[in-house]
């Protein structure tokens, strides 16, 4: 759960500390296999060429008859016709000599443009780096491999689909929060009814100018993220003529071969995610087989020597990279580490186990590592396997990685004890070394920045409250109690941030120094872009306990975000929470329909409506199903929806 492009550069960049596996001699020696095989197809090129050559040249009383040297084959020849009308025309003496000559003709200006063209393409080839170059040959693989499996569009292979509990319902009994529930509802409609009116097709809208918007997330095309964001909120709210005219814009518009570089970690979770979780919704083979065709462009960011995926590919060449502010040229672990939920489920749902294996492959990869204080750092290099700066945080950076941690094994229906204990490990070294108590009583998260504790919770790390307390049930030996706890008292804090500003929203982040308690103090982290995060943790809080509070601030911050947020042209995010006169950013994030609206529609609905024993929600508040996998293969079974 980290919006990367919203993050500050990361500061000064320290040498990588040689904790991780010194090598990988397996992927070695697939780079040299690469390298041969690259020099394999140029010798080949020019073998044919020769070949080619000595077949289709003509013979040398040929040449006489042409006086054809080297030059002439080289450069375009063509015989003028001595005494004929046309020049440029050949000489005939005859029919059959003239279709000879003409055959000739035709031979040469294809050995010609041949020569050229394989001359062109080495010429390009060498100009490239091995990187590019393996991950050429692996899209072109991968190109072969998905025409064969999803030609246009053809249904993939059936599965048996998990029991799809709750899609409908939750209707409160309660008047009070039915009305709550149908303004969250009237609030989902004017972002959505704005964005179809101003941005439609373009990834995100601004309220305000009403156009269109995009962020370098999502690479240079229009590729509707707000539509596929948002398709599962609308079917869960009802809005079904909203999810029609979304599925319509993605059967006709939605096309993933553009030369455009964008993030594995933010397209996995809204564009994957989405795509699953309308295709579970609503039983549609459009989104499945969508969803497959994303995950093919993805998967040539894998290509790097330890499989730890780059940040960004390029889903046409699939050159992957890491973005230039990352520590020694990392990736990220809550980027490469939030894949797990989605990866399965392609698995599942193809019957390819190539999208599982990446996934357990990162993981396998992570338990081997030596760990520092029991922390993992947020930065990985794909390159040594080695770790980058020692940053830990459960906010940006690091946080949808535990929480996918969890997950795995709730959507394992509790089978994956080994993210279990991954899940299980991790927070006992995040309690111990990351959460404190202020002064004044509030338990926070901190980070873990160049050997200290540094005392600033991000808006990012609220989610944690919710992850707490859906942890809870399974922990270690009479924890469970414990970490319900804990998840409330996050949420307490969190809360406390949005209660100690002027518009009752919170901060991007928020200090714990001294007399200063939850309140940001840097200009630069007072702004509130429409974020989930408190919500979500609201809302879980709500599920497992059922205290009126986590309504009732829900129902703040909604008031707040319709007061303050609210424009013409659908909701814009704030630049200064402290400030009673909110300047707008002018962007409507694609989380806010995906996620915010969502977990608040939930808040006011019945526990019937995806109840959290069938359903884990991704980090983007996407529902998938639990996969009951004790009892199915991943080899694709066939059988009946
Ligand atoms: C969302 O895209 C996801 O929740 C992600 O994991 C973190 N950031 C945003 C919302 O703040």
């Amino acid at each position: 759960m980290t919006t990367p492009a919203l993050l500050p550069l990361s500061g000064r960049r320290i040498p990588p500390l040689n904790l991780g596996p010194p090598s990988f001699p397996h992927h070695r020696a697939t780079l040299r296999l690469s390298e041969k095989f690259i020099l394999l197809l140029i010798l080949s090129a020019f073998i044919t060429l020769c070949f080619g050559a000595f077949f289709f040249l003509p013979d040398s009383s040929k040449h006489k008859r042409f006086d054809l040297g080297l030059e002439d084959v080289l450069i375009p020849h063509v015989e003028a016709g001595k005494g004929a009308k046309n020049p440029g025309v050949f000489l005939i003496h005859g029919p059959d000599e003239h279709r000879h000559r003409e055959e000739e003709e035709r031979l040469r200006n294809k050995i010609r443009a041949d020569h050229e063209k394989a001359l062109e393409e080495a010429k390009e080839k060498l100009k490239k780096s091995r990187e590019e170059i393996r991950a050429e040959i692996q899209t072109e693989k991968n190109k072969v491999v998905q025409e064969m499996k999803t030609k246009e569009n053809k249904p993939l292979p059936p599965v048996p689909i998990p029991n799809l509990v709750g899609i409908n319902g939750g209707d409160p009994e309660d008047n009070d929060v039915r009305k709550k529930r149908e303004k969250i509802k009237e609030m989902m409609k004017h972002a959505w009814d704005n964005y179809r009116m101003y941005g439609w097709g373009h990834n995100e809208l601004r309220p305000i100018a009403k156009k269109g918007h995009s962020t370098n997330i999502f690479g240079s095309s229009q590729m509707g993220a707000t539509i596929v964001d948002a398709l599962d909120t609308l079917y869960i709210m009802g809005l079904h003529d909203e999810f029609r005219d979304g599925q319509k814009w993605i059967e006709d518009n939605l096309d993933f071969s553009v030369n455009s570089e964008v993030s594995v970690f933010e397209v996995n979770i809204r564009f994957i995610g989405g795509l699953l979780a309308a295709y579970y919704l609503s039983g549609e083979e459009i989104f499945k087989i969508k969803a497959v065709q994303l995950a093919e462009k993805l998967l040539p960011a894998f290509n790097t020597p330890t499989g730890i995926p780059w940040a960004m590919v390029n889903l046409k060449s699939g050159v992957g990279r890491n973005w230039g502010w990352a520590s020694a040229g990392s990736s990220i672990l809550a980027e490469f580490g939030t894949l797990h939920m989605e990866f399965v489920h392609l698995s599942y749902l193809t019957g390819d186990p190539v999208y599982f294996k990446k996934v357990m492959h990162i993981r396998k990869l992570l338990q081997k590592m030596d760990r520092p204080n029991g922390l993992y750092p947020n930065y990985l290099n794909p390159r040594t396997g080695r770790w980058g700066q020692y940053h830990t945080s459960v906010g940006g950076l690091g946080d949808s990685f535990y929480e996918y941690l969890l997950k795995a094994w709730l959507m394992s229906d509790k089978t994956d004890h080994e993210a279990r204990k991954m899940y299980d490990d991790a927070i006992e070294a995040i309690e111990k070394h990351l959460i404190k108590k202020s002064r004044g009583g509030l338990i926070f998260i901190g980070e873990w920045k160049n050997g200290h504790l540094e005392k600033k919770m991000g808006h990012l790390a609220c989610f944690a409250g919710g992850m707490f307390a859906l942890g809870a049930d399974g922990s270690r030996t009479d924890k469970a109690g414990h970490y319900l706890e804990l998840g409330a008292e996050i949420a307490r804090t969190c809360h406390e941030s949005y209660d100690r500003t002027a518009l009752k929203l919170g901060p991007e982040s928020f200090k714990f120094d001294g007399a200063v308690e939850a309140v940001a103090v840097r200009q630069a982290e007072k702004y509130y872009i429409l974020r989930p995060e408190v919500i979500e943790t609201y809302w879980y809080l709500w599920r497992f306990t059922h205290d009126p509070r986590y309504r009732q601030w829900g129902w703040e911050a909604a008031l707040a975000i319709e007061k303050y947020c609210r424009v013409s042209g659908g909701f814009s995010g704030v630049k200064d929470v402290y400030s009673s006169t909110p300047t707008h950013d002018d962007v409507q994030q694609s989380f806010f329909l995906a996620e915010t609206l969502k977990y608040l529609y939930l808040l006011f609905s019945g526990d019937d409506l995806l109840p959290l024993d069938h359903w884990v929600f991704n980090t983007e508040a996407h529902p998938l199903p639990v996969l009951h996998l004790a009892n199915t293969t991943l080899s694709g079974n066939p059988a009946v929806r």
